[in-house]
């Protein structure tokens, strides 16, 4: 298992939290999720076989979010 946390550009209230919460936790391989939104980040614990930054940018980029970093 691996941990990253990444910049999320896009959210601006609770409801954002828990959209990018969801989306994240739903790409393969994810086991954990935290999103705060005072700074926009997400720490992921995800496998490093089945996901990356590539997944994490595109299941973002679908609900209308993205990396801000
Ligand atoms: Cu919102």
């Amino acid at each position: 298992m691996q941990t990253l946390e990444i910049a999320i550009d896009g959210m601006s209230c609770n409801g954002c939290v828990g959209s990018v919460t969801r989306v994240l936790k739903a790409v393969p391989g994810v086991a954990d999720v935290t999103v705060t939104l005072q700074p926009p980040r997400a720490r992921i614990a995800f496998d490093p076989v089945k996901a990356g930054r590539a997944q994490f940018a595109e299941a973002l980029d679908d609900a209308g979010y993205g990396l801000a970093d």
